[in-house]
């Protein structure tokens, strides 16, 4: 039988307005399939995002959402996993508003442990704004802000997401979408902050100007730069430059979460106000 996506999906809102070839809807299907896996009902879960063409998401999930402002996403759904520990936070934003402007809110999340999801739809660029240049677009490639090539070192969010102390992260590209659902969905059941990057495509922003318009080559080239974990323990450092590694990096349950912490203290100042 077919998969039912209708599910979590506002079907009123399709059409979406996702350029052709886009890589945000292979995320948000392997989100929906790793929602329906674990059977959660959408009463229970909130679905935040920040701003951009990923923060698009909210709009057509059906289930408590919140499109918040850019690169706040994070504190939002801080307080409300604060206030309602019970329900399923969930969020969902590009490199540019999960790492550049909204990079604190990201160190400190991981730093607490909250149970929050964060999936972050790596594409490169910052699509929505007119393909100006962010914290992951690769040495020398093109963006509207690099014209001549991007000068910085990119970040590599998985590491820095694990040097903050995420105890769930795992990467995946687009291109394999089954794995893809799999590390979401166990960041989704683990209890602590979690943090999936998908690597993504945005054929418009970034691909046209990078000469890999077109979205399955493009796809390719996203995949073609993954290592699987196994493989790049074997690698030299210098064999793995301008490479990313794939797979679940850490899983870690043995760190306090945030929130059960907090409702101890809540539990201490209760009991002395006695
Ligand atoms: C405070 C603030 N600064 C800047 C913007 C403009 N802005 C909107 S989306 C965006 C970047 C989007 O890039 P990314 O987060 O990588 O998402 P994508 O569109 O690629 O999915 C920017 C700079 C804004 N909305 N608010
Ligand atoms: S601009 Fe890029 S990221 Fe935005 S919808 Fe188009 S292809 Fe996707």
């Amino acid at each position: 039988m077919a998969f039912n996506y209708d599910e979590y999906v506002r079907t009123e809102t399709i059409p979406h307005m996702w350029c052709p070839g886009c890589g945000i809807g292979i995320v948000m299907k392997a989100i929906i399939r790793a929602f329906t896996a674990l059977q959660w009902d959408k009463n229970d879960i909130a679905f935040v995002s920040g701003i951009g063409c990923t923060s698009r998401m909210p709009g057509y999930m059906d289930m408590n959402t919140l499109h918040t402002t850019h690169g706040r996403a994070l504190a939002f759904a801080t307080g409300i996993k604060l206030a309602h520990p019970e329900k399923h936070v969930v969020v969902v934003g590009g490199d540019g508003d999960a790492t550049a402007i909204g990079g604190n809110h990201l160190i400190h999340a991981a730093r607490r442990n909250i149970d929050i999801t964060l999936i972050i739809n790596d594409n490169n660029i910052y699509g929505m704004t007119g393909g100006q240049y962010s914290p992951t677009t690769p040495a020398h490639m093109i963006a509207s802000t690099a014209p001549y090539g991007m000068v910085e070192p990119n970040f590599d969010i998985a590491r820095l997401a694990m040097g903050a102390g995420a105890t769930y992260v795992a990467r995946e590209t687009i291109a394999k979408g089954i794995m893809l659902e799999k590390y979401i969905r166990t960041g989704m059941a683990h209890k602590g902050f979690s943090v999936i990057v998908a690597e993504s495509t945005c054929p418009i922003q970034f691909g046209r100007r990078n000469r890999l318009a077109d979205p399955v080559e493009l796809m390719h080239w996203v995949r073609d730069h993954g290592v699987p974990k196994t493989k790049a323990a074997k690698m030299e450092p210098d064999e793995l430059q301008g490479k990313f590694v794939t797979g679940e990096l850490v899983r870690d349950d043995s760190r306090p979460e945030f929130t059960e912490v907090y409702q101890q203290i809540i539990d201490q100042a209760m009991k002395k106000g006695d």
